[in-house]
């Protein structure tokens, strides 16, 4: 059987790889899969998703190794920071004080 957690995950790569495919090297966002991704997939969490300028701010900011692309490594850190943030927001609508 596999667990919640290990679905959760294949999932997460499952759903880089819908985009990561679209053009060029198939194992990296390119800006337009990652705007595309982050407009389906984020739309939640970014305002606006739409908005060309954040795209580039995203873009930049998870880029770590400076190739103008987003890979699996870098997108997981996307991943684990609005994980932390939507278990934090979570944690405030359930009325927990500090
Ligand atoms: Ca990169």
């Amino acid at each position: 059987m596999v667990s919640n957690l290990v679905e959760a995950m294949e999932m997460v790569i499952a759903v880089f790889h819908t985009y990561s495919q679209q053009e060029g090297d198939l194992h990296k966002l390119s800006r337009k899969e990652l705007q595309q991704l982050l407009r389906d997939q984020f739309s939640a969490f970014l305002s606006p998703p739409d908005d060309s300028q954040e795209v580039d701010k995203i873009l930049a900011e998870l880029d770590e190794n400076k190739d103008g692309q987003v890979d699996f490594q870098e997108f997981i850190t996307l991943v684990a920071v609005l994980t932390v943030l939507t278990n934090e927001f979570f944690k405030r609508s359930s009325g927990d004080k500090k």
